[in-house]
Formats: structure tokens, sequence, C-alpha cells
């Protein structure tokens, strides 16, 4: 399939000044009549041609006049006119079928027939499967649409921009129409219409707007929205104070479907969410989705500025999108909740997601240089790597800094369509500053490796830390500016006043150097004793580190660290290192310095319970996999449970029991930060007292399944039973099905909660509930809730060693594939990594691979993922 190269990039010929869209809808058939005011670039001498993917043409006129046959083309992806002229008008009628429409791109139905709405989801590419048009995100476009449907049937019309008129029409039928007022890409137009019912706030933006916020669910839902609502407000208020941004239409709309390819969508005045993204009530949300929750609430409106007002020139430049969006989302939320927890969150999520995809055959920069698909690339390493690019350039310019770097970003490129290389430069513009050296990181694939060298001169009181960074890859790649952010403890747990090269830090105990060259010496001076340095403090840059600390050192900031985010990390290198003693059956010295430390902060009434379950919590499976070369899954799934046996058995079953009580005494179902860590402790101490004594665990977990106030206790204490094989699990499972029957999302974690079950059961499982009447190929979430779980979610039970896991996949794969190939496509990159596995493994999915790769038909979204996993 044909390459798009980030080189060929050229200003479109031909744009699009007005569009005016008349839709007819229905749920088999919808038609559309389109009307494009067309301008040429009079530098160009290219034919008109639109992008249209399977239209069903009806009509076509230009200036008025019926085209004869002979006058265009269309071979059902693009549609060739002859004729066209700077300001021509274009107008044709097509017919979509969205009920047909399964891929969920373009505009279809969600829910039933008889029941369901109509919706669209354009980005990347989705407008051209609505109407001919310039479908780039550089043909910025005024927007004019008219809805007409059955009234009874579609009661509610709503389409982005200002609401201009509505009424009725013969036959039971209504119209509305909206006006967007903003020139905008066809990306980010939307239309909903059908039977919804909604809750409405009244807001006046700090610029003195009025503007109505709607928030839109289907009649079992709506009660579910409240939440939203106020995470919608709290992200106005917090992008006007933080940024200076407020909103600049006199509505915005907010609409749920359950059928959703994405977890949200920006579409300017009328974004549009996956319910598992939106709805929220205490009875089915845990307290880690509500945050889910509101963090894509704010994503999406933030987009409204990073996204909408400014765009993307091409989709290499997602990242100027997603990552700065992603990193203002992250502020937010950080302001909204604690900072250390969603700095712990974040990182823990980019090893999880993106390192494993930077160290595999699907690693590309954050700006792609070319792609076949480009639904493919709206990855982990797009938004969390380039999140952590932005972080990088906010703390190098400072809080004012960045501010007047970002006022000056959107001054400059408002109603434009942006390069990254325009962000560094409106960023160092207002700074005067050059963030070039930055661009380095957006081009290149690959996590750096930051190695940190320690050397005290006790005569001259003087500590040396050389660093040196390294990226596989070509040897000719320039060094990247790496900012490390770093303390340095004394033995006893104080940090020191820091003396570099003669200046003293602002703060005196914390400061940050960069990184600019392949090794630099860092000489501190007045050390009176060899130093325990705390390096890359916050996760500075999103490198690894190697450093050669011993385990007293790691206890010693596990212990001390006042850096939230570092004493967690030095707790996550100690437990990874503890790990390999179990592994490799060495002296047990980092084994015994983390459970000890960990003992002591157990019995510390000062440390925050939330941050004391994540420091109980090793590495993840699949991160300690990174760690390793020949990789068995199921064998470091079993060495990670001996790793938290041995935690458990230092912490001592009755500390874990009397905790567990103290904690189980509060019953609220208040989301304050108090009661959420509660609730997080909690279910660590019964996680880790089922390792010393499962039947008391799972009494207790069958008791807190049956009292639980709400989704957070009632979802952990079916985990515990479900993974432990509790005799309790399938009472538990059977009234959990049934309570939760009519709640699509509440179900989605019975099924995921099943096919993590760990090793060889899950795959047997995952079978069952294929057939469990509930389960369907045709909606993403299920999908991602029993398939995606057991690939993704469950590597001891996917990785078997006789490739069943493989093969289900395969074959799954080639079934979704046909109806929804951008849901296939991203489930398949749970083939990444198979290069690494143990050799029986490895034949194995390289057998299940190759044999997918050979079936015929296979979209190009697959396609693409599975030629480059191969490579
Ligand atoms: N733009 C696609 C969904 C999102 O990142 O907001
Ligand atoms: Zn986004």
């Amino acid at each position: 399939t044909a390459l798009i190269r980030l080189s060929d990039y050229r200003a479109p010929a031909w744009r699009v000044e007005t569009v005016e869209l008349d839709f007819d809808l229905g749920i088999d058939a919808s038609e559309l009549s389109a009307r494009l005011l067309l301008r040429r670039d009079p530098s160009q001498n290219a034919p008109l041609r639109l992008d249209g993917e399977n239209l069903q043409l009806l009509s076509i006129a230009l200036d008025g006049r019926q085209l004869p046959a002979t006058a265009y083309r269309y071979a059902g992806n693009g549609l060739e006119v002859d004729g066209a002229r700077d300001g021509s008008v274009l107008e044709t009628r097509v017919r979509l079928r969205p009920a047909a429409n399964t891929a969920l791109e373009g505009l279809y139905l969600s829910g039933s027939r008889e029941a369901g709405f109509l919706l669209t989801q354009c980005e990347a590419e989705g407008f051209r499967h609505i109407t001919f048009f310039t479908d780039r995100p550089d043909v910025q476009s005024r927007y004019s649409v008219t809805l007409r449907a059955d009234r009874a049937r579609f009661p509610v019309l709503l389409a982005g921009g200002n609401p201009d008129g509505s009424g009725e029409l013969e036959g039971g039928r209504h119209w509305a129409r909206f006006v967007d007022p903003h020139p905008k890409p066809s990306y980010l137009f939307a239309l909903v219409a059908g039977r919804l019912e909604k809750i409405e706030r009244d807001y006046v933006t700090a610029e003195g707007r009025a503007v109505q916020l709607k928030i839109w669910a289907e009649a079992d839902a709506i009660d579910r929205c409240h939440y939203a609502m106020d995470a919608l407000e709290r992200s106005m208020r917090w992008d006007e104070q933080a940024y200076g941004r407020n909103y600049d239409l006199d509505v915005f709309h907010v609409v749920a479907t359950h059928d959703f390819n994405m977890g949200a969508m920006e579409n300017k005045g009328l974004n549009i969410f996956n319910a598992k993204c939106l709805l929220a009530d205490p009875d089915s949300t845990t307290d880690d989705e509500y945050r889910h929750v509101e963090a894509v609430v704010a994503h999406e409106y933030f987009h409204n500025w990073s996204g909408n007002r400014v765009t993307c020139r091409d989709w290499f430049q997602l990242s100027l999108k997603e990552g700065l969006t992603v990193f203002r989302e992250q502020s937010f939320s950080a302001d909204m909740n604690s900072a250390p927890l969603k700095r712990i969150e974040d990182v823990s999520l980019l090893r999880r997601a993106q390192f494993p995809e930077d160290a595999g055959p699907l690693a590309h920069p954050v700006r792609p240089a070319q792609y076949s698909e480009i639904n493919n690339f709206y990855t982990a390493t797009v938004y969390e790597k380039g999140a952590e690019l932005v972080r990088m350039l906010a703390g190098a310019l400072g809080k004012n800094g960045f501010r007047r770097g970002m006022d000056r970003y959107f001054e400059r490129n408002d109603g434009r369509a942006a390069t990254l290389e325009n962000f560094l430069a409106a960023l160092g513009d207002a700074n005067g500053t050059d963030l070039t050296p930055y661009l380095a990181w957006y081009g290149q694939a690959g996590t750096p490796r930051l190695s940190a060298r320690g050397r005290h001169d006790a005569a001259r009181h003087e500590y040396t830390l050389t660093l040196a960074q390294h990226v596989a890859g070509p040897e000719s790649r320039p060094p990247l500016p790496i900012p490390v952010k770093l303390a340095l403890f004394t033995h006893h747990g104080d940090m020191l006043p820091l003396h570099l090269d003669g200046q003293t830090s602002k703060s005196p105990n914390e400061l940050v150097v960069a990184l600019t060259q392949a090794e630099q010496d860092f000489v501190f001076t007045d050390v009176v004793t060899a130093p325990v340095p705390s390096l890359l403090r916050g996760f500075s840059a999103p490198v690894i580190l190697e450093c050669e600390y011993t385990p007293d050192e790691l206890a010693l900031l596990l212990a001390h660290d006042v850096d939230g985010f570092n004493r967690w990390e030095a707790g996550q290198q100690l437990a990874a290192r503890a790990y390999e003693n179990l592994r490799d059956d060495t002296s047990a010295d980092a084994l015994h310095a983390w459970c000890e430390a960990l003992a002591s902060l157990f019995d510390n009434p000062s440390i925050d319970d939330a941050l004391l379950a994540d420091l109980l919590t090793p590495p993840g499976e699949v991160e300690l996999a990174e760690r390793e070369t020949a990789i068995d899954p199921q064998r470091i799934h079993q060495l990670r449970q001996d790793l938290q046996q041995r935690l458990a058995e230092r912490l001592g079953a009755d500390a874990l029991h009397r905790r567990y009580q103290a904690l189980a005494a509060h019953t609220s179902i208040e989301l304050d930060a108090l009661s959420q860590a509660r609730r997080r402790l909690k279910r660590r101490a019964l996680e880790l007292l089922y390792l010393l004594d499962s039947p008391e665990a799972c009494r207790l977990a069958a008791a807190q399944y049956r009292s639980a106030p709400g989704m957070t206790d009632r979802l952990a204490a079916l985990t515990v039973l479900v993974r432990g094989n509790a005799t309790q699990a399938s009472a538990a499972l059977l009234d959990y099905r049934e309570r939760y029957a009519d709640n699509a999302l509440a179900l989605d974690k019975w099924f995921a909660v099943q096919a993590q079950l760990p090793g060889e059961p899950a795959l047997e499982r995952v079978l069952l509930l294929e057939r469990d009447a509930a389960f369907t190929l045709k909606n993403p979430n299920r999908v991602q809730a029993l398939l995606g779980a057991f690939v993704r979610g469950n590597p001891s039970g996917f990785h078997r060693i006789d490739g069943a896991g493989y093969r289900l996949l395969a074959e799954r794969l080639t079934k979704l594939d046909t109806l929804n190939p951008q849901v296939a496509a991203r489930l398949a990159t749970a083939f990444n990594g198979w290069q690494r596995l143990e050799p029986l493994r490895r034949e194995a999915a390289r057998a299940a691979i190759v044999e997918l790769a050979r079936h015929d038909g296979l979209s190009r979204n697959l396609t693409e993922i599975i030629g480059s996993v191969l490579n």
C-alpha cells in the first residue's frame, strides 16, 4: 500500500472557503447535498480533485450546471472534476448507509435500529466518507449545516457551531440549522440526531460570553452525566486561569455514545464521547474511572484552543495538538487532585504503553516521517511521549516563560494550521531563546538511555556527576537536550544545598541541569561526604535512567525523598532489583532492603494512604518484561507474585489485617482525596493479605463485595475473588452479571476481570465469555473488555506456551477487521514485542502472525500493523 511522506507535503491546490451541507437523515439511508465554494491556489496548476470514499453519487453540478458523465471521474476514492476555476461552486448529492456502517467512521448508527441515534466521527479522514471534500486539516472552511429528519424518530438534531433556526416540515418532519463562525478543518465536523435527553448549565466565560453547556445521553444514562458537567465547568475555568483561553461559541454540546472507536472527539462545539469516558455514578464507576472522566472531559475541552483554533498543518504534526493537549490535561488533573499521584499514574502509563512501543518494530518518532494509515498513529508515542516533550519545554522556560510562549503561539497561529516548528518558534521567540535543539526529540524513535555516575573527592569536597546519553540507532544522531532535575542527599536522608560551578540554585536544594552533549560532567562544591543523588526528579525527561545505586541508597531515597514521584521511583527501582534477586537466585540484598523500607513506611502515619498503596505495588509484568531479553511472561508473573508474597510476609498477616479493618471502617462513597486514598490502600492490603492467608482474604473479599457502597470496593473485592479462584467467585460473578445486566459499562468490567484470570485458565474463560449473549465484536468497548483485557492486560494468560493465545487473537482479528478495521488494528498491536519472547513462544507467535498476514482482503489498517510487527 502507498506510503504518505512528510517530505512530500505540498500546500493544497484547492481550498473550500464555505461549505453548506443539507442532510435528509434516515437510519438505513441518509442523503446529503453539499455546496462548496472553491478557491484555487494560482501558483499550482492542478485539476480539481476531492477526497470521497465509497460514496454513492446521486448528482453533481458545477456553477449551476449538471455535469455530464464525461466531465468528472469517480472510482471509489477520489473525484476529479473538469472545468473548475477559482470561485467555482460545486454541488454534489450523495447517499449514505448509516446502519450498515460498522467501521464507526463517517456517519453511523449507535445502538439499535429502533432506539439508537445517528452520529459522525471524522478524525482523521472520516469526512470523506460523508461527502466529497478536500479532506485535510490545512483546509479550513466556514460551515453551515441543515439537518432534516422525522421528528418522532429524531427529535434532537445537533451540529457544531451556533444554532441558526429550526422549524417544522411536512409529513411529521422538522429541520434545524447551525452556522459555525470559526473556519475549521473537516475532521472537526460533527452531527448527532436521535432520541436523546440532556442536562444543561449556564456558564459565563471570563470574557463575559454567556454559554449554554448541554450534555446529551440516552434516557437511561442521562442521570450519570452530572459529574462530567462539573468537570467541564472546572476545565473551562482552569483554561481561563492557566492559559487565558476562553470558549468562543454560544453553546457547547457534549454527547455520550456506547459505540465509539476512540475515547472521545473534540468536534467544534459538539464533543462526542465514548460513554466510558463520560458517564459516572458511584454504583458503576470506580475512583480511577472518575478521574479518567474528568481528564478526558478536560482534554477534549482544551482542544478547543490546542487543536481547533490552532490546528495541524498535516497529520504528521498530530502531536502538536495531542501531546500539547495531554500535557495541558495532566497539569489540570494535577491541580484538581494530587500532583505526585498524577505524575506516578502518567509515568506508569508511559512505561507500560509507550516504552514497549518505542522498543519494538512499531517504534516511530513523535512526528512520524511516513504512514500508510493515519489511524494507526494515534499512539502512546504521539500522545504520551508527545506530552513529555511539551513538559520538557515548559520546564526549560519556567512557569511564566511557558505561559508567555503559549500566548505567543495562540496569538500567532490562531485560525491557522501549524507545525511543530511554529510551536517551538513561538515558545522560543517569546523568551528570546532557541528551542530548535528540541526538534531532534520529535524526529527520532527510541527511548534514550541516560547513564549517571557520581564521584566524590573527599579532599576537595567536590562531587562530580557524569551524565551520558545513548539512543539505540544510527550513530550519527545529534545529542538530545535532556533536562535532569536533581538533588543530593546525605546518608542521613537530608538534602544538601547545591553549589554548582560557583552558582547556587534558586530553590536551594534542587536544580535542573541540562545535558546537551553526549557526555558531560557537573561539579558540585562544598560536598563534605559522598552524597546519594536523586535524579530525574518528577521524571524530568522521558528516558531510562541507568545509575549504579546500591540497594541501601535506593532504600534511603525511598525512605526520605520529599519528591513524592522520586520516592515512588526509588521504590520501583528497588523492587525491580528485588525481583532480579528472586529470578537469578542471587543474594537477597535488594529484596531485604525493599521489604524493610516498606515495612517502616507502612507504620509511618505521615504518609498518604494512596501513595503508600502505590509504594506497596512493584512494577507491572509488562515493565518487568522490558528488562529482559528472552521473555517468559508466565515465569515473570510467578516471580512477581513471589516478590509480593515476600513483602506481605514481612508486613505480616496481623498488620495487614488490622490495616484493612481500620480502612474498612470508613464506608463513605465520597470522591475526596482522603476517601479515595483509603479505598486504594484497602484494596492493596486485601491483595497482599490474600498472598498470606487466602481463605481469610477471600472471606473478607466476599463480605466486601456484598456490602460495598460503591463500585471501587465492589470491583476490588470481585477481582480478588476471581483472580484467586475463590469458591465465592462464581456466586459474586453471577450476582454482578444480574445486577448490571442493563449497564454496558459495568458489564464491560465483568468481562475484563475474568479475561485477566492469571495463567492457563484464562483462554478457556475467554472462549466461554465469547458465547455470552452480551458479547459482540461490533462494540469496541466490549471487544476491548474481553479480547483487549486478555491480550494486553493479561500477559500470563495470553502468552501460552502452546501458542493458543496467539492463534485466538489472529483468528478474531480476521473477523473483526471486516467489521471495524480501526479496532482490529489497535488490538493487533498486542503482537508487538514477539521477537523478544523466549524461543518457543516466539516461534508460535511468528507462525500465528504469518498465517494472519496471508489472509486475503485485510484492511489497510491491519495490513500496516502486521507488516510493521513482522519486520
Ligand atoms: N482527537 C482524537 C481524540 C482525542 O485525542 O481527543
Ligand atoms: Zn486529543
